[in-house]
């Protein structure tokens, strides 16, 4: 019987690699979201070990349609490595991905630690910065195909991160209804509203507060949170340029080679 550690192995070769496996549901049906996140934490651990080094968190399955797509109520977490972060405004390689996929998301950095269940107001007051943020996706599993033990264990299929210039943190009211576009070679292909990211971006932010009290864990000073999409993932399939926009916090921007 194949333990926790093999599954992170087995995901992390994956990536490494650049070639799909079975989702480990199809070896483990009874794979618990428990034993799901504790393959996250040996899977990251793993990347820690060849000298990344952890650099905040992201929020995944934060829209209405997305939670239903996987038959679930809440939001899943994942972990944000250093080797992750892209620049704005460069190049990413994704030649070596299995399928990768851009999301439209909005991101907040730490200006101090954050411990235990907050609520939103809290979570955002802790916050000095805001910006326009590209989640890259790449599951590493078969035609994008899991169940939920199985995304997250997978790290909510993390290949990458791209940050826009940093803005003053915004209000609660200044967070609301701002419109968010990611667009390939200059076109809109997926567009939302901040709201339907979990409600409010703030409310992202405090129920990742929460899942890591769960664990113990809490939010470090200069964390970054990338607080979720609002909009569907994009394949990113013969495109040249990747942009996130959103209104009042500027844009993310990459150009892609293949
Ligand atoms: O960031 C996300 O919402 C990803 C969650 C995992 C599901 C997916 O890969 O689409
Ligand atoms: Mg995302």
């Amino acid at each position: 019987m194949a333990t926790r550690t093999d599954f992170a192995r087995l995901l992390d070769e994956a990536q490494r690699q650049g070639k799909p496996v079975e989702p480990l549901t199809s070896f483990e049906p009874g794979l618990s979201v428990a034993d799901a996140y504790k393959i996250q934490d040996e899977l990251v651990a793993l990347r820690v070990s060849r000298g990344e080094k952890i650099v905040g968190y992201k929020m995944g399955l934060t829209s209405k349609a997305k939670m239903q797509q996987m038959g679930v109520s809440s939001p899943i977490m994942a972990i944000l490595t250093d080797g992750m972060e892209r620049p704005c405004g460069g190049t990413v390689e994704l030649a070596g991905s299995i399928h990768p996929k851009g999301e439209p998301e909005i991101a907040f950095r730490l200006a101090r630690d954050l411990r235990g269940k907050v609520s939103a107001q809290e979570a955002l007051s802790a916050c000095d910065g805001g910006c326009a943020a590209i989640d890259l996706l790449d599951s590493r599993y078969r035609d994008f195909k899991f169940t939920l033990p199985d995304v997250i264990a997978d790290n909510a299929s993390c290949f990458g991160f791209v940050l826009g210039p940093w803005h003053p943190a915004p209000s609660m009211d200044a967070l609301s209804g701002l419109a968010m576009t990611l667009s390939l070679n200059g076109k809109v292909v997926s567009s939302g509203s901040s709201e339907a990211i979990y409600g409010h971006p703030a409310e992202s932010l405090a129920a990742l507060c929460a899942l890591l009290d769960e664990s113990g864990r809490f939010l470090k000073r200069g964390s970054v949170v990338l607080a979720g999409a609002a909009s569907p993932a994009v394949a990113l399939k013969a495109c040249n340029r990747v942009e996130v926009a959103v209104e009042s916090l500027g844009a993310a921007v990459f150009d892609v080679r293949s």
